[in-house]
């Protein structure tokens, strides 16, 4: 068969498209609490008690023990989001259908996230006695202190995550190329950090809720704005919890959840756990 300049530009042009449309898998818009892989965060908690995972409408399974993290991600590239929980008292880490590891030690704070572009979750854990991040079979490097929040993510448009603590503040983002740190003010010492893709950049801007105030920094502007949802005890809870393809602004509160429509600002409530569980859209169970 004979191939005309015309068709075979058709078909690069075809190639090119396809191409196109796969590659790109941002890590800012991932919504790691995806356990059907749908591309909407989904509403689900963990039960310390008993080990539960409640996720609705999709499951309800035991795994895990009281004082286990849950570590929900995509740890080898289902898309899936998998269940999975670490034990700080041993270091264990126990991936639901997959295996079992030991990495970290007591006082260690989980951080797994991609941090490997188109590769999925890396275990790693952070030690705030001494600020060693470690990611399993990969990389080790030293940022922040005890009085650091992990928040690990990726703020440089790179397609993966890199180490960030927030400290009272003072965030310092490590450039994960370079090793290059680099601080930013937003906040105080009693806000809970969210950062997110809060202006649909392709990659985190630095957040923060305290009280039902959300301010969000514009990273390029420097541009802070604020919005309100939630109250005093509230717990954080932002994703992409709609099918609008961006984060949400969204509260937990003893089993109720008040998710804001990004768009309309609309807030829409559901009921979904209890006071003590603990809601797996949140910043140290997962979202990163
Ligand atoms: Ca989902
Ligand atoms: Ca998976
Ligand atoms: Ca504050």
């Amino acid at each position: 068969m004979k191939i005309s300049g015309n068709m075979l530009g058709w078909h690069l042009v075809a190639i090119v498209g396809l191409l196109l449309s796969y590659q790109y898998v941002p890590v800012c818009e991932a919504t790691p609490v995806d356990f059907d892989n749908d591309g909407v965060s989904d509403i689900a908690v963990f039960r310390p008690s008993s080990g539960l995972w409640a996720i609705r409408d999709i499951t309800r399974v035991y795994y895990g023990a009281d004082g286990d993290i849950p570590v929900p991600q995509d740890y080898y590239g289902s898309e899936a989001t998998d269940i999975a929980v670490f034990r700080p008292s041993s270091g264990l880490w126990g991936i639901r259908g997959y295996t079992s590891a030991y990495y970290g030690t007591d006082g260690d704070i989980p951080v797994p996230a991609n941090y490997i572009t188109g590769q999925p979750a890396q275990i790693a854990v952070f030690r705030p006695s001494t600020g060693l991040w470690s990611v399993r079979s990969y990389t080790s490097f030293y940022l922040g202190s005890s009085d650091s929040v992990p928040v690990p993510g990726d703020y440089f448009a790179l397609e993966r995550a890199t180490g960030a603590v927030f400290n009272s503040g003072t965030w310092a983002l490590r450039q994960p190329l370079t090793g290059e740190v680099t601080y930013y003010s937003l906040g105080d010492n009693n806000d809970t950090p969210v950062p997110g893709d809060w202006f649909y950049l392709e990659r985190l801007s630095l957040a923060t809720f305290d009280s039902g105030t959300w301010a969000q920094k514009q990273p390029y502007t420097g541009v802070v704005s604020y919005y309100y949802l939630g109250q005093s005890g509230d717990i954080p809870v932002p994703a992409v919890h709609t099918d609008l393809e961006r984060i949400n602004r969204a509260i937990f509160r003893g089993g109720r959840w008040d998710i804001q429509n990004p768009i309309t600002g609309a807030v829409t409530t559901c009921w979904f756990g209890s006071q003590t569980d603990i809601p797996l859209s949140s910043l140290l169970n997962g979202y990163y």
